[in-house]
């Protein structure tokens, strides 16, 4: 059964620094998500720290969080069917040698960290991320 979801996409600094933006914001809204909020600038540490969190105490850790404030990003909620599985889809597989030819990061990435996009990886993920990002 399709669910209406909504999801927390970034578009990352290294494809906000090759001027990506545009062009991977059309991606998702051609595919007919909506964006329902939006942020743009460098992201706190208190943010990415909470973001994350999953990932704290991994060899890239510290790696991953420098190169998250290494320039402005954007981050976004977006909405429609099946949100969450549709922009991971899209974004492809963490490791670019694995991510689908057609998909953002098979596309554009050459790296295992700066990979051009984040989506949600479930609902809960989604909802937790939401909220870190856009406190209302
Ligand atoms: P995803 O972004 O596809 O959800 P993830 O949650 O496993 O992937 O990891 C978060 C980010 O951390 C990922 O986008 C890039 C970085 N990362 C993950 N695994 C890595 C690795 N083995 N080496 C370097 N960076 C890694
Ligand atoms: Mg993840």
């Amino acid at each position: 059964m399709s669910q209406m979801e909504q999801t927390l996409v970034i578009i990352k600094p290294d494809a906000v620094k090759r001027q990506l933006v545009g062009e991977l914001i059309q991606i998702y809204e051609k595919k007919g998500l909506i964006i329902e909020d939006m942020s743009y600038g460098i992201a706190s540490l208190e943010a990415l720290e909470a973001h994350y969190a999953e990932h704290k105490g991994k060899s890239f850790y510290d790696n991953l969080l420098s190169f998250m404030q290494s320039g402005p990003s954007l981050v976004m909620a977006l909405s429609g069917k099946d949100a969450i599985q549709v922009v991971r889809k899209l974004n492809g597989a963490t490791q670019f040698l694995e991510a689908e030819c057609g998909s953002i990061r098979g596309q554009y990435a050459l790296d295992v960290t700066q990979n051009v996009v984040h989506g949600s990886d479930s609902p809960e993920s989604a909802a937790r991320e939401i909220a870190i990002w856009f406190k209302s």
